[in-house]
């Protein structure tokens, strides 16, 4: 199980490389590493699981982060309106075009492998396309497909993509960036809310 002592920090030479390629099809042991870096997402956004192994509460992961210098990462997470889940572990992703349009997270970002506060925003493609290999979470399958995120999903992606380039957000962080627009979180959904349909779908890819 993957814990906050398997997570390496700021400073380390790891974080500041060029990940390789992941040879493909992929090993029992790539695949085993990316099934535990989403679990560890999982886990981080579990209330008690969280508490008991003292885990930050996190919505991606790349595989640098853990010291392996590979192309790989794992989101999972809803998007900014918490209908859709974006739940991926991806080998090899690149992104094939963007929009012109930027945006920023409001408050600026956060990263698991940063243990303090960084103030100042990061400008982000507001759309992404992206082609990568996914493993299939229940089938262990691998296949290529086209993805298309925009808003809160994309965002992350950008800076897991960033750290297998071996970009921390901290080197592109701006004091402002008057004209674009930050993403728009929906309040999430209160219990009196009379909604037939609240349960968030889970994105599909072509
Ligand atoms: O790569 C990482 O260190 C994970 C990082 C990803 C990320 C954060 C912010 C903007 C883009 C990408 C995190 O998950 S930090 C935690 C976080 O931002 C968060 C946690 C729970 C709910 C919502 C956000
Ligand atoms: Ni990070």
């Amino acid at each position: 199980m993957i814990t906050m002592k398997d997570i390496i920090r700021e400073g380390h030479e790891t974080l500041e490389t060029v990940a390789e390629a992941v040879p493909l099809p992929l090993s029992d042991a790539h695949k085993h590493t990316l099934l535990e870096m989403r679990q560890f997402i999982i886990n981080s956004q579990d209330p008690t699981t969280r508490e008991q192994y003292e885990l930050r509460e996190g919505v991606g992961l790349a595989a640098p982060q853990i010291n392996r210098s590979l192309r790989m990462l794992a989101i999972h997470t809803l998007d900014e309106k918490y209908e859709t889940l974006h739940d991926y572990m991806m080998i090899n992703p690149k992104i094939i075009s963007h929009s012109q349009q930027g945006t920023y997270m409001p408050g600026g970002e956060g990263c698991l492998s940063v243990d303090r506060d960084v103030e100042g925003l990061v400008r982000r493609h507001k759309k992404v396309t992206v082609k990568t290999h996914l493993l299939d979470p229940d089938t262990h399958d691998v296949y290529e497909t086209t993805l298309r995120l925009r808003n809160f999903p994309a965002i992350v992606f950008q800076h897991e993509l960033d750290h297998i380039d071996g970009i921390l957000f901290v080197s592109k962080v701006e004091s402002s960036l008057p004209e674009i627009s930050p993403i728009e979180f929906k309040q999430p959904k209160s219990d009196d809310t009379d909604d037939t349909n609240s349960e968030p779908t889970n994105n599909t890819e072509e």
